[in-house]
């Protein structure tokens, strides 16, 4: 039997560890190490809206394979009616933007389905929001929450013979016994692998009850905001600091975003707070999606790292996963399995 490490039980290592239970059933036994759980992990702060957002420079063609990835895998669990368990609703996004030029992104197509806001409707917000949008798309999407679906897919990790360790891994050592290390830590990366280009993008949101709230708004000013509904709370955002390592909250951000929403939807000005987060998005110039061979004490280590997923860890994380998986499976070839 292979035994397999995951370090991180985030938005990206619970989906990895699943892809690689898939991948070897019971030819391998999957731990998860992490220090910490939903609800105190960063995709606990997100809204969780499918779009690929601050990626830098990884390359398209990836950006939309893995992203497609994961909208297949939410449109099989919407379809067998586990939108609710899983977090899941289907929703129309409005999307306005102010730059000179503006152009619907290339990952439009694979959503399932977009029209381009014509002129007119465009000179309409303008007059109405005083703003000088150039143009905007609406696109429908999913929201996948990931304080419900990390539980969910734990729940299922577990029931598939996986078993989660809640600890703080300080090196490598301490799991170099395991055929392969799996690395989901996230922001962490940069203290861990060491990866110095790995940096934190601050955003604080709010959550508020306004359950008549029903489609998502967003603009992707320098400094715009969004209104992001969930299933039992709309999100009010948000800030992309970067550099910044605060998870305190800051009270000029939530003047900067209530004020800034507010202006869009007015009535927002009477939803009662629940509560105000700030997470830290872990950006790097790309996504690291790669396999290492470290050499430990003498030992070769087989290290497959996946971070940096940026203000896109949701999008991404099925698409991930499943290459992580191939990724253990081309670390393994040829091993001979540890005798347990
Ligand atoms: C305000 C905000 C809004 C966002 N909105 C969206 C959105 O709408 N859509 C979207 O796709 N994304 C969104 N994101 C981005 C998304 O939240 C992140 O990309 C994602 O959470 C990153 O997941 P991760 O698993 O890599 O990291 P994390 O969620 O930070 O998880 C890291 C895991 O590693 C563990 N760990 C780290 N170091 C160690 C160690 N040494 N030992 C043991 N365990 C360790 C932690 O305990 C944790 O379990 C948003 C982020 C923010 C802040
Ligand atoms: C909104 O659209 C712009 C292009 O006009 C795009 O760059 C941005 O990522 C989109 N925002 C979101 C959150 O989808
Ligand atoms: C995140 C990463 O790539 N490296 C870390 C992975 O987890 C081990 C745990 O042993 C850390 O020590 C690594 O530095």
């Amino acid at each position: 039997m292979y035994t397999i490490a995951v370090i991180g039980g985030g938005v990206i290592g619970l989906p990895a560890a699943l892809a690689i239970q898939k991948e070897f059933g019971s030819k391998a036994k999957v731990i998860i190490f992490a220090d910490k759980l939903s609800p105190h992990t960063t995709g606990d702060v997100a809204a969780g809206l499918w779009t690929p957002y601050i990626l830098q420079n990884t390359p398209q063609e990836k950006v939309l394979q893995w992203a497609k990835a994961t909208q297949d895998y939410i449109l099989e669990l919407w379809k067998r009616g586990e939108a609710k368990d899983a977090g899941i609703s289907l929703q129309v996004m409005v999307n306005l933007s102010d730059q000179k030029e503006f152009k619907i992104p290339e990952w439009a197509k694979i959503t399932l389905g977009y029209s381009e806001i014509p002129a007119e409707e465009v000179k309409s917000y303008n007059d109405k929001y005083a703003k000088r949008f150039t143009g905007g798309f609406t696109f429908v999407s999913f929201i996948w929450e990931a304080s419900k679906f990390l539980p969910y897919l734990q729940k299922k990790f577990v029931e598939n013979g996986g078993e989660v360790r809640v600890k703080n891994v300080q090196n490598f050592e301490e799991v170099a016994q395991f055929d392969v290390i799996v690395n989901c830590t996230g922001l962490n990366s940069r203290f861990l692998v060491p990866d110095l280009l790995v940096r934190p993008v601050r955003g604080q949101i709010a959550r508020v009850h306004a359950p008549w709230q029903f489609h998502c708004f967003m603009t992707d000013e320098e400094h715009g905001h969004y209104i992001i509904p969930n299933q039992e709370c709309v999100i009010l955002g948000g800030t992309h600091q970067e550099g910044d390592f605060s998870t305190a909250i800051s009270e000029q951000d939530k003047k900067f975003i209530f004020d800034g929403c507010v202006k869009y939807i007015p009535a927002l000005k009477h939803a009662p707070v629940l509560k105000h987060q700030a997470g830290l998005r872990p950006g790097r110039d790309q996504v690291r999606l790669e396999l290492e061979r470290r050499n430990i004490g003498g030992k070769e280590v087989k290290i497959v790292h996946n971070y940096g997923h940026g203000g896109s860890g949701v999008t991404l994380s099925i698409g991930c996963a499943e290459e992580a998986a191939q990724l253990v499976k081309e670390a393994l070839k040829f091993f001979v399995p540890s005798k347990l």
